[in-house]
Parts: C-alpha cells; structure tokens; sequence
C-alpha cells in the first residue's frame, strides 16, 4: 500500500496523505488536579521600581500560586507518549507581555511549533530565550512592535527559559511536546490530557519552582477517564 502511494505521488506529484491520518483518533483521557498540600508560600510584592511605567502597577511573585489549595501554571503531560499520535506544528503559541509580566507563564508547544511573543506594555522589553543555559535567540520588542515570531524548536522534554534582561522578575517558559496529551493548569489545578489510546502511562506534573512529580496510569479500553490526583508541597 505505501508503495503504492509513494509511486502515485511520484507519477502524479501530488502530495499524499500518509495512511496514518486515516486512523482514528484515540478517543480516551485522563483528567486531574494538581494539589499543594501545607501552607502555600506568601506572594511577595514585586520590586519594579527601576522601571517606572511597571512600578505603576503593583503585582505579586508568580513563582508559586496556589489558590485554595491548587497549584498554577504546572505543565502536565503524558511522559511515555510513543503510542500517542504525534503533534503537528499549527498555529503558534502566544505569549503576552502586559503589565510587565508574561501571561501565560507556562505553555507547552509542539516541537517545531513558533512562539509568538507580543508586547502590550508602554515600555521596552527583551524576549530572550535559553534552552539549558544556551541562548536561542535574544530580540527587541519596543511598544507598539509587530509581535515577535520565534523559533520553539526543540526536542520533546525540552524546557525554553523565557526572560528579560530589562525586568528580572519576568520569567516564562515553553515546554517542549511530540504529542498533543498535555496541559497547563490555570488556578483550579486541573488538567485534562485528551486522545490518548488505552495504556499504561506515566504522567508527570511540571512546575518552575517546585519540579517534577509523576504518577502511573493505566487508562482501560472503553472505560471512563482515567482521574489522578499530583501532589506538591513547599520545599
Ligand atoms: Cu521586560
């Protein structure tokens, strides 16, 4: 069949779709919440005064938000994904730069998928980008700039460090997937990790302070999603 695939677009030199798009998607899920057990730490209020169009708005640390005992900004996603469909690069994914601060903080991207990169602030900021310590690109991004389109290739695990030099408080980051079974948590601390195939999985919670946690699932053919519980506490 793939041969003769291959030798229709050779002929005709039109594309072809490979076989593998006409599966169907798996259908199966596994939903959560990520949980911070004890007393969550105090958001301290940020000391933006070198910059005095940020110092006009007061905000808090975003290192660690919990709200009523649920964890933000945790990237969670099937860690063992080689039965899952495999994520095509579509739209890219937009960060925001508004009050002096990233929003969202956290995303996940398809390996190869770009980052789009705004700046809604009256003030300068600069988009610098790190993946383990080594730069991938540093641009300018002035007020009223086109948004910044950037490059987010990288392997799957990987971990874009977003920063700017002007403001040290702003720290975002971009999570590197090869399948589509992620999701970050906003504040109610759940996820729902959707077209996963009946398996067993290791499922794993990251988060920017507080690191890794990781659980196992087994999701059962036809049966209802798969519901697990990530637990994180001050360290
Ligand atoms: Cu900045």
């Amino acid at each position: 069949m793939v041969r003769l695939l291959l030798a229709i677009a050779i002929t005709t030199g039109t594309a072809v779709t490979a076989p593998r798009s006409a599966r169907a998607e798996p259908t199966g899920s596994i939903t959560g919440t990520v949980i911070f057990e004890g007393e969550a730490p105090d958001r301290a209020p940020l000391s933006r005064y070198s910059d005095p169009y940020c110092a006009k708005i007061e905000r808090l640390s975003d290192d660690v938000i919990v709200t009523k005992g649920k964890l933000k900004d945790v990237l969670v996603r099937v860690k063992n994904g080689a039965l899952l469909p495999r994520a095509a690069a579509t739209a890219p994914v937009v960060i925001d730069q508004k009050e002096c601060m990233y929003a969202p903080r956290v995303v996940g991207i398809a390996a190869g998928q770009k980052l789009t990169v705004r700046n809604s602030d009256g003030t300068f900021h600069n988009v610098h980008g790190t993946l383990a310590g080594a730069q991938l690109w540093n641009k300018p991004a002035s007020p009223g700039d086109p948004a910044l389109g950037l490059d987010g290739s990288a392997h799957a695990g990987d971990v874009i460090a977003i920063a700017c030099d002007v403001h040290p408080w702003m720290h975002a980051y971009a999570v590197v997937q090869d399948h589509r079974a992620f999701a970050v948590t906003g504040d109610d601390g759940a996820f729902e990790l959707i077209g996963v195939p009946p398996g067993n999985y290791t499922v794993e919670a990251w988060h920017p302070v507080l690191g890794t946690r990781s659980v196992a699932v087994k999701l059962a053919r036809g049966a209802k999603p798969a519901t697990v519980t990530l637990s994180f506490a001050a360290q």
